[in-house]
């Protein structure tokens, strides 16, 4: 059994995506999401030019030997492009293989730890009265834990906060350079605890509530947060530290009771060696395609058991369904699992990316479709081009540079 060809789409059904077709000899073939968002040609470029001619040839089963050859076969070990690239080839190669044998995905990982997937969604609002409007009909939908975000009195355009009443928050804006919002995390500080007491009140204690601090405290401005948060239960804190500094959360975690989560931006065991090690964080939030594919993710998720850490991926719609499915069987066969962030997707995406993982009454569901359970639907792919788009940066209010 050979890989006879591989193959990189780049289009734009609702949003730009980077998908990988890995041919076999047996007519069978494996897709990979390769989306990075913000750096989607990198990604791309990087594939065709330096991974697919050393697949051609090769067996899709030697899925461990595969993703070795990449990963210490580069040098420069590591890092988002790179990791992103082998991730989508391993994803690929994973689909392909479960197709071959016919059996989903999730039974070559370890079978069914579970029969669906809790999932939590965004109650975006601009004001308190329209963040609690929102998360009230999320509650409605359905949905068990909902995460909060809502507009800052004084700040503009900040992250998580919809433009405008009613819109779907999309982070990547087209344009030929990137956005920019502004910051003031004193205003931030005053506001969240304040949120956190209107929402609790209103929505009951049965919801799991959840707030994402996008990387821009210090240590000690997020161990404030934790403590302030505590009388309001929340399910997690995100990345409320640049990830950077594993070391930083060994003073939050002093601080406060207030589980945390972090690491949509790892790419490797080692962006989370510490945190694991050292037990300061409760869930790990890295996407299996940014974290170089299921083969070092289910490592990953055997050394976060061992600390009491579940796997919580993250699940934006600049995830196309691929990369959401394979995380999907991931968690699947894991025992450590937490929640999967599910934001859904527009109409041109879902005809883009035909599916067989559903979402009903707050959890996903897998079926029995052989491999991952999504396609491509090759006859739109020229009809929805690649456009620029970029994330915002970030700059506080008096024009310095800051985390976005
Ligand atoms: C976020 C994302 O989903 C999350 O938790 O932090 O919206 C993130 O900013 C984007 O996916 C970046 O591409
Ligand atoms: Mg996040």
């Amino acid at each position: 059994m050979k890989i006879t060809k591989v193959q990189v789409i780049v289009h734009c059904p609702a949003r730009n995506f980077v998908t990988v077709k890995v041919h076999s000899d047996q007519g069978v073939y494996g897709l990979g999401d390769a989306t990075l968002n913000g750096r989607e040609l990198a990604v791309s470029k990087y594939i065709e030019e330096y991974l697919t001619p050393s697949l051609i040839g090769k067996s899709p089963f030697d899925t461990e030997d595969i993703w070795q050859f990449f990963y210490k076969g580069v040098y420069w070990r590591r890092g988002a492009v790179n990791m992103t690239a082998i991730g989508a080839i391993d994803i690929a190669l994973w689909d392909l293989k479960a197709k071959l044998l016919n059996v989903p995905l999730y039974q070559l990982l370890g079978g069914k730890s579970r029969n669906k997937i809790l999932t939590y969604c965004h109650g975006h609002g601009t004001s308190f009265e329209d963040t609690i409007e929102k998360v009230l009909e999320k509650k409605e939908a359905g949905y068990e834990a909902i995460r909060v975000q809502s507009g800052i009195p004084g700040l503009d355009k900040i992250y998580g906060m919809n433009t405008k009443k009613g819109a779907k928050y999309e982070p990547a804006i087209a344009a030929e350079t990137p956005f920019e919002e502004e910051w003031d995390t004193s205003k931030y500080l005053n506001h969240v605890p304040r949120l956190f007491e209107k929402v609790r009140e209103a929505v009951g204690d049965e919801v799991h509530l959840l707030h994402d601090g996008h990387h821009r405290l210090t240590p000690i401005e997020a161990a404030r947060l934790g403590k302030e948060l505590e009388p309001f239960h929340l399910f997690w804190l995100e990345d409320l530290v640049a990830g950077e500094m594993q070391e930083s959360f060994r003073l939050i975690r002093n601080h406060t009771t207030t589980p945390l989560a972090l690491g949509e931006v790892f790419n490797t065991m080692f962006d989370c060696k510490t945190l694991l090690e050292e037990e300061l964080i409760d869930h790990l939030r890295m996407a299996v395609s940014h974290g170089g594919g299921i083969t070092p993710m289910k490592k990953i998720a055997a050394l976060a058991e061992l600390h009491h850490v579940k796997i919580s991926p993250h699940g934006p719609s600049d995830i196309s369904p691929i990369g959401i499915a394979a995380a999907l069987h991931l968690v699947t066969a894991i025992n450590n699992f937490g929640v999967h962030e599910y934001m859904g997707y527009e109409e041109q995406t879902l005809e883009a990316f035909p599916h067989a993982f559903k979402w009903e009454k707050g959890y996903l569901h897998l079926d029995e479709t052989p491999g991952l359970g999504v396609d491509i639907n090759m006859d739109l792919v020229d009809k929805y081009p690649y456009k620029k788009a970029f994330l915002p940066v970030n700059r506080l209010t008096d024009g310095t540079m800051f985390h976005w």
